[in-house]
């Protein structure tokens, strides 16, 4: 009998008899000890089914018993955590898996620094733990939501396989913070773990909490810049969780951050195939103008202002996820020891308490954008966005880099921080991607040229044909420079059912 096979028998078998022996650990990879906490096993038993029938109905539309050539995380050994090989989706095998623990781990910041880290939920500080938890696991499964149909137009049969690993990786990561939820938070997180399933991206009644996980993600173009974005504050956002006083948190997304990786990769590869897809096909039909829009799409890929306003729309809803610039929140989460900054720990020359420091922040004042200084205490989460535009330019200049290597006089740049924001500062003004103040009647003018448009995401509809013969790629993207694990370039990704 195979993994897969004894695993579609026991999630069965956990549905409808809790009485037949199960081997946890072949299972459920997990390194917490699962086969001897019964309560575990119990609150998982309750819940496991429960996800399973959300995948199926809410998860990627088709492929479900296709053969997908996936990575699972079977331990958390740098050199070797991962497994390669052919599995169906459902059958994939999510587990619990917390980075090694750090003896005699201290608390690196707010009123607590310097405390011995809690390795149980600290009472004072129960709720707000909890929420940030469940913000965090509400947008896993909302991710997974939004890219469900995907798979029907994958450019290649690598990608539909990239795509497939980024959504099985968010369904673990749900099961990360489910695990935190159940173990630690009693019937509460037993609730919560339950209301994760629940909630609906883009749901009238039940919506996903944070705003960009209720937004479409309708073609390819999206899920790259999606996966180079959003999963970013992803990253930026598990990294601040990571230095948590609350151990099993910190240990919990310092291996999700591992996983995270990927996904941005994913992204990032993807928009620059694209644009090295679209200087290729400029070059040869000696197109020089980068603007001359007709002419580019005529040739079937995607002209450069178009990228830059998916940047650009994809850049200013995801920095809406970093909530207000000036939060109380934010600073309670720091005071308390739950929630750190980017890098928090290797940060010096900081009393890692922030009683006095200020932090500029960016803001429209008298019809001007104008930096004020604020409590740096109250203005984490404007800093913990600061570094995300910044983490963002590395992948940014490396696109710009494919463009010049191919000759063409085009640049992508991020927009300004103000661009476009439903939240925080900027909320409700009207700034330039360059950073101008306008009038209502001025942006409505000019942010058509600025944001995708209807034409534009007409003409990417267009381009979304299903390429799903091994080896091929549809003729907007270039292949990858590696495979998959190294595998070959005609290598099967997708064995499609
Ligand atoms: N949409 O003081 P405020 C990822 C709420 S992505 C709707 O401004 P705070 C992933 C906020 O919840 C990373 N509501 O902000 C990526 C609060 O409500 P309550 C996800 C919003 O609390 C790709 C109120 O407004 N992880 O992992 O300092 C694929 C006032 O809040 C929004 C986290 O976010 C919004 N955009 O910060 C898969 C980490 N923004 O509580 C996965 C955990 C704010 O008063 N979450 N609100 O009812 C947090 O640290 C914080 O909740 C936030 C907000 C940073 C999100």
């Amino acid at each position: 009998m195979s993994a897969e096979d004894t695993l579609s028998d026991s999630a069965g078998a956990m549905a409808a008899d809790r009485f037949v022996e199960i081997n946890y650990d072949d299972v459920i990879p997990n390194n917490v000890a699962l086969s001897s906490d019964k309560q575990l096993q119990r609150a998982l038993e309750g819940w496991r089914p429960n996800y399973l029938g959300w995948w199926n109905n809410m998860g990627p539309v088709g492929y479900q018993a296709s053969q997908v050539y996936l990575r699972t995380a079977v331990g958390v050994d740098p050199a070797g955590w991962a497994k390669f090989g052919y599995v169906k989706m459902p059958a994939y095998r999510w587990g619990i898996l917390l980075a090694p623990k750090i003896e005699a781990r201290t608390i690196p910041f707010g009123r607590h620094k310097g405390e011995p880290a809690w390795q149980d939920v600290p009472g004072e500080h129960r709720a707000l733990l909890r929420r940030l938890i469940v913000v965090q696991g509400d947008t896993e499964p909302a991710s997974v939501e939004q890219q469900r149909f995907l798979g029907a137009t994958a450019p290649s049969l690598y990608d539909m396989r990239n795509l497939f690993q980024v959504n099985v990786e968010e369904g673990r990561h749900l099961w990360a913070m489910v695990y935190l939820l159940v173990k630690y938070f009693g019937k509460d997180g037993r609730e919560e773990a339950q209301a994760l399933l629940e909630r609906q991206s883009g749901q009238m009644d039940n919506p996903r909490i944070l705003g960009a996980f209720n937004e479409r993600t309708p073609d390819w173009l999206s899920f790259f810049m999606f996966t180079f974005f959003t999963d970013r504050d992803g990253k930026m956002q598990l990294a601040a969780l990571a230095e948590s006083g609350f151990d099993p948190l910190s240990r919990t997304c310092r291996f999700m951050l591992t996983e995270e990786a990927h996904h941005m990769f994913v992204g990032e590869t993807g928009v620059q195939r694209t644009i090295d897809a679209t200087c290729a096909a400029m070059v040869k039909a000696g197109i020089k103008d980068p603007h001359d829009v007709e002419a580019v799409r005529k040739l079937d890929v995607v002209d450069l202002p178009l990228l830059q306003r998916k940047l650009n729309f994809h850049a200013s809803v995801t920095r809406d996820l970093f909530g207000a610039d000036i939060s109380s929140n934010a600073a309670d989460a720091f005071s308390s020891g739950i929630k750190g900054r980017f890098n928090e720990a290797n940060l010096k020359g900081d009393d890692h308490q922030l009683q006095d420091a200020t932090y500029p922040v960016t803001r429209v004042v008298d019809g001007k954008i104008a930096v004020e200084q604020e409590p740096a205490l109250r203005a984490l989460n404007a800093r913990l966005l600061d570094d995300f535009i910044a983490d963002c330019q590395g992948g940014i200049d490396r696109w710009n880099k494919a463009v010049e290597k191919a000759g063409v006089a085009f640049r992508f740049v991020q927009p300004h921080k103000g661009f476009n924001r439903r939240i925080g500062e900027f909320a409700g003004k009207r700034i330039s991607p360059a950073g101008e103040v306008l009038t209502e009647d001025e942006w409505k003018a000019k942010s058509g040229d600025w944001l995708p448009n209807d034409d534009d995401m007409q003409f990417i509809s267009s381009l979304m044909k299903p390429c799903h013969e091994p080896g091929k790629y549809a003729s907007w993207i270039a292949p990858p420079r590696v495979g998959v694990n190294n595998q070959p370039g005609d290598f099967e990704y997708v064995k499609i059912a």
